[in-house]
């Protein structure tokens, strides 16, 4: 990390000097790094009230949240809880919405989310959804853009550390995961207890496709089995490439032990080339066999606005064997990273993390070399072709510890270098270098709107930080992770921003606001709410006790609770608060809070029902009150819950502006 801290010391002691340089030759066009500049500071300038032209979607990573950020200003827009509960607004807490997190190890309420990726028709972005994947406990959501939340969660069985994903294919057929861990794999559970010595016999690799219905719904159409590699990151083809996806793997050398070493042996690792449109055909006619593979599908039923769960037992496996054609191992040096495919679809480029050179398969090259059956060998009955027929270009000087790749649409190409801290842009058509600027520090994914897809929009790239030292007022050992915008829509880079991000993203997908804007759902209709639990007037506001369970039937509305008495709720009860927000504007949320529950609050949204479940331990009187400040008498909007002793015989009552 030597370049690091020479760039960390520089920063130090040069800080007062940028400041002179920057005023000395204010509006200077010949400095590369503009940021602090009165331009760059317009070019990022959103004037108070007014849109950003972007949305920025970007992963948690650890925090397995999706933070949302407006481009070119930085701000931060709201957070979608995915993977983790969320304490702001009860996601994962509330009743309503824990079924999200249920898996095959049952409820989960964190994960590490790594790559959004957009839908796609036509290999553009369509601002229908974001899909995000769950890299510990394998899972994909899917999150709907017309309310930002959460719509599908589904497990993917028979693999570990779900990193090569959520990718989608151009027109959204399909979303691929992988194994990043090979993991024993056998039909009889009690085989799966072995020795971690016996990796190179046992322990085997898939990578799923998981089919997106019209409608969004995903199902995990087939699994491929692999050679017990791991499986790093994927892209699907396009354009020529289209019924392909490309997969990379490292650690070909099967180590299990100290990877960093036993994993760097061999010159060449793989990206694994596959012909889903080949292998989901094979499926459709009934290729393949249906495996043990426990797995959940979480939903958002959209009529009642609540999370359902429903378990799946078994998947379809293809073993490459058997079914020729459906994969091919393209040599790849040296435990390559991403691999990104550019927007013609007819180069694929791996980044090569411990490669000297980014090598650059071509996809025509790749056609030929199948068709001349022009293989170095074969591992597990999938073909390995040969490199120096396959390889378009290396492209030398771009960078150390090359990671990842974007396209900016007008025949350049832009590799984050994490070691050498710095972008590079070179071209698609020389493979040479045409530019490079430093980041700060030590860049891991980068993101041009639509720069993965068919059209990538050439302004702007967000280079995605993981290290921040001293960008930022320092807060302690723990730092945000910093974004830095640049523009690229001339034919040097500049520097234009820097913000921190929450969590650790790692991918972001970047999406023209006006794909998005106009399908903002503002409330949800009360009319339309068909949770059997909702409350949709005040007068069919109720408490019923139903033997040890209580069940508060709530209404919020500016600004107070109905009912906001209650008593005859005993120690050793189970209380449920169903609580129906009857507002009908936008942005009128109420909030709701027990002292002692053991749960976060609830915040709910106009027309929608929530439900806290709380055990009183103790007698007394507990007050409840809405935590969103809603209206000027917010503070007013209180209510009170008597609790008596598990022998009283203190009977359900409950009213709102009575005295009794
Ligand atoms: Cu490179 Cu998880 Cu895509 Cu991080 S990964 S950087
Ligand atoms: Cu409702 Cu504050």
């Amino acid at each position: 990390m030597e370049p690091n801290k020479k760039k960390s010391r520089f920063v130090w002691w040069s800080v007062p000097l940028i400041a002179v340089l920057a005023f000395t030759f204010y509006g200077c066009p010949s400095q590369q790094n503009l940021a602090g500049s009165s331009d760059a500071a317009q070019k990022v300038y959103v004037a108070p009230g007014e849109y950003d032209e972007y949305y920025g979607m970007f992963s948690g990573g650890y925090s397995g949240q999706m933070p949302v950020y407006g481009l070119p200003s930085g701000r931060h827009l709201y957070t979608i809880p995915v993977f983790t509960q969320s304490a702001v607004n009860g996601y994962g807490y509330n009743e309503e919405t824990k079924p999200m997190l249920m898996t095959s190890h049952g409820y989960i309420p964190w994960d590490d989310a790594h790559h959004p990726e957009g839908s796609q028709t036509n290999g553009e972005l369509d601002g229908r959804w974001v899909f995000m994947n769950a890299n510990n406990t394998p899972r994909i959501a899917r999150i709907d853009l017309t309310n930002f939340q959460t719509a599908e969660i589904i497990e993917i069985p028979n693999s570990a550390g779900n990193h090569a994903s959520s990718f989608v294919t151009v027109n959204t057929e399909y979303v691929s995961a992988a194994t990043r861990f090979s993991i024993p794999m056998d039909e009889n559970l009690e085989n799966m207890d072995v020795p971690i010595s016996s990796y190179a016999e046992n322990f085997k690799g898939t990578i799923s496709f998981i089919k997106v219905g019209d409608e969004g719904q995903m199902s995990v159409d087939f699994q491929i089995l692999v050679p017990g590699f791991n499986y790093d990151l994927s892209h699907a083809g396009k354009g020529p490439s289209e019924d392909w996806a490309f997969f990379t793997s490292y650690n070909s050398e099967q180590a299990h032990t100290l990877l960093e070493r036993n994993a760097s042996r061999n010159d060449k690792d793989f990206i694994a080339a596959i012909n889903w449109r080949k292998a989901a055909d094979l499926v459709a006619e009934g290729a393949g066999e249906d495996i043990p593979g426990e797995h959940y599908r979480n939903y958002m039923d959209h009529d009642q606005q609540l999370a359902k769960s429903e378990l799946i037992e078994t998947v379809r496996v293809l073993d490459p064997s058997e079914h020729p054609g459906i994969i091919y191992y393209l040599p790849t040096p040296k435990s390559p990273h991403g691999v990104d495919v550019d927007p013609s679809g007819q180069y694929i480029v791996a980044g090569g993390k411990l490669s000297s050179v980014l090598p650059v398969h071509s996809f025509e090259k790749i056609q030929q070399a199948i068709e001349n059956e022009d293989y170095e060998g074969e591992i597990d009955g999938i073909p390995v072709l040969n490199y120096e027929s396959i390889v378009q270009a290396e492209v030398e000087n771009a960078g150390i510890g090359t990671l990842h790749t974007e396209f900016d649409g007008n025949g350049y190409a832009y590799t984050t270098a994490f070691i050498s801290s710095e972008i590079v842009k070179w071209s698609l058509e020389t493979f040479e270098v045409v530019d490079r600027i430093d980041t700060y520090y030590s860049p891991g994914h980068l993101m041009i709107p639509g720069g993965d897809t068919r059209n990538p929009e050439g302004k702007y790239l967000v280079a995605l930080n993981k290290i921040t030292k001293d960008r930022y007022l320092p807060t302690g050992p723990e730092l945000f992770h910093s974004a830095q915008l640049i523009d690229i829509s001339g034919d040097k880079m500049e520097l234009l921003l820097d913000f921190p991000t929450d969590g650790e993203p790692h991918y972001a997908q970047g999406i023209r606001a006006d794909l998005i804007v106009d399908n903002q759902i503002r409330f949800y209709e009360l009319e339309k709410n068909n949770h059997p639990d909702a409350t949709k007037t005040e007068s069919e506001a109720r408490v019923e006790r139903d033997g040890d369970n209580v069940h508060v039937y709530m209404t919020s509305i500016r600004s107070h609770f109905t009912p906001d008495n209650i008593e005859g709720v005993k120690v050793g009860d189970t209380v449920y608060f169903h609580l129906t927000n009857i507002e009908q504007d936008w942005d009128v949320p109420h909030g709701f809070a027990v002292m002692g529950a053991q749960t976060s609050e609830l915040l709910v949204m106009p027309g929608e029902t929530r439900t806290l479940e709380w055990h009183p331990k103790k007698p007394g009187v507990f007050p409840f009150y809405c935590t969103d400040f809603c209206s000027a008498l917010h503070q007013e909007m209180q209510g009170y819950v008597r609790v008596s002793p598990e022998d009283s015989d203190v009977e359900i009552s409950y009213r709102t502006g009575t005295e009794d």
